[in-house]
């Protein structure tokens, strides 16, 4: 066994790791568009006795033994007094966008975790804050503020200390880990707290008597290979909350793409162009964000025999823009298209050749008034969701998807609609 001072020193001074997690996510934003659940266990998924699992639920459901992951009729037996909602995704992923363009505030360091998780890091910008735990407060606040949902925080010297210290502040606390505490810290936790063990892995921790990570600090680095193989070099480290993980920060993407896998094969003319619009309408967006135009728009598409085709078109002028993506997107769609012989299984586009807006010359720039509409546009969608504003032809997917039934209006714009 190590001894302490050899255990605990890494990065202590040098690094400061702040994890930001929102609280039982889907079903926040549910509660907070609709007032009426607060305070009600909640689960977000599908109806009570419908197939499928809960994706998430409130704190006051999982009180009840339900959780993510758990078949809907069970969560009903266990708690047949909750609200079921089927949820919407785009929505959620309307939140989660604003919630990164928080984080980005403060640091450019921002990993994603996920939709709703990320770590951030000031160490490349340390002269901008005086206190990085006073910085770390702030940005509770604002995500609670400007989103309205719950977070909680966690902060310590690197990433897995930083996600285990927002483990214990859940729900919407903050904790900080103080250079010293990490043995005290670490000793009373379960081993499932470290990721990595799985359930398997637990099983057979449990056998040989570990279940607190204390435990687990007593077992050589060899036992833990003859029975985990290469990742126990990682979990040794890891359950000393040793961790140089850098944080995985996306650079500047060379292309964006959206594509979608159908539930079933579609053999339909109409229902096909109508998802490829949403899908071109999605892509826009993403360029709109960034402030890039696509020179290159390819469209993909794979057979229901998984044999997969796309094209590509370089374009004389760049786009941005939703109607202009469509149109060359539709008329690449149109010629790979083998009609109605062969039902297709995905459909995908990808803008590549990215050009940023303020590189553009005179002449490739648009007319205004579609830049305003575009902009308009995306507000809306900003605060009520992707799903808010379609055109006559997304709207369709609607129609046929009617669990994903948008709650918002048909844009009747020529330019748009086509
Ligand atoms: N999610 C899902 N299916 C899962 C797990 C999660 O669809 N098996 C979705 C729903 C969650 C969101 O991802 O709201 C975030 O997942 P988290 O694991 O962070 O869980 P919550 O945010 O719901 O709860 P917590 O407060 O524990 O973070
Ligand atoms: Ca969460």
């Amino acid at each position: 066994m190590l001894k302490r001072e050899e255990i605990f020193p890494v990065f202590r001074k040098t690094r400061y790791v702040v994890h930001v997690d929102l609280d039982a996510f889907f079903a926040s934003v549910e509660v907070l568009l609709n007032p009426e659940l607060k305070g009600k266990p909640v689960v977000v998924g599908g109806l009570p006795h419908e197939r499928g699992v809960a994706a998430t639920c409130s704190y006051e459901a999982r009180k009840y033994g339900v959780h993510s992951g758990m078949p809907l009729r069970q969560c009903y037996k266990l708690c047949p007094q909750a609200v079921f909602v089927r949820g919407n995704y785009h929505l959620y992923q309307a939140f989660s966008e604003k919630f990164f363009r928080i984080l980005r505030e403060y640091t450019p360091d921002v990993e994603e975790a996920s939709l709703d998780e990320a770590y951030l890091e000031f160490t490349r910008c340390r002269h901008l804050y005086p206190s990085f735990s006073e910085t770390a407060r702030e940005i509770k606040r604002r995500v609670e503020k400007d989103l309205g949902l719950s977070v909680s925080v966690g902060a310590a010297s690197n990433k897995i200390l930083a996600k285990l210290a927002t483990k214990k502040a859940k729900p919407g606390g903050f904790f900080e880990l103080q250079p010293g505490e990490e043995e005290e810290f670490l000793r009373e936790l379960d081993i499932s707290e470290i990721p990595g063990i799985g359930p398997k892995a637990q099983v057979m921790l449990r056998l040989l008597n570990v279940h607190k990570i204390a435990d687990l600090w007593k077992l050589p680095l060899g036992t833990l290979r003859s029975l985990f193989g290469a990742p126990s070099d990682e979990l040794y480290l890891l359950s000393r909350g040793i961790d140089c993980r850098l944080l995985e920060v996306e650079g500047k993407p060379e292309s964006f793409s959206r594509e979608t896998t159908f539930l079933q094969d579609i053999w339909d003319r109409e229902l096909l162009l109508a998802h490829l619009a949403y899908l071109c309408d999605r892509l826009a967006s993403a360029l709109r964000r960034e402030k890039l135009y696509a020179r290159v728009v390819e469209v993909k598409l794979r057979y229901s025999d998984f044999k997969a085709v796309s094209r590509r078109r370089r374009l004389l002028l760049p786009v941005q823009e939703t109607s202009r993506i469509y149109r060359v997107a539709r008329e690449s769609f149109l010629e790979l298209w083998e009609g109605s012989r062969l039902a297709l299984r995905l459909v995908g586009v990808k803008g590549s050749e990215l050009v940023e807006a303020r590189h553009l010359s005179l002449f490739e720039i648009y007319s205004e008034r579609e830049e305003r509409l575009s902009q308009a546009l995306d507000r809306v969608r900003e605060k009520y969701g992707f799903g808010s504003v379609l055109t006559v032809r997304e709207k369709m997917l609607g129609e046929v998807y009617p669990e994903d039934r948008s709650r918002g209006f048909i844009l009747k714009t020529a330019s748009l609609t086509r």
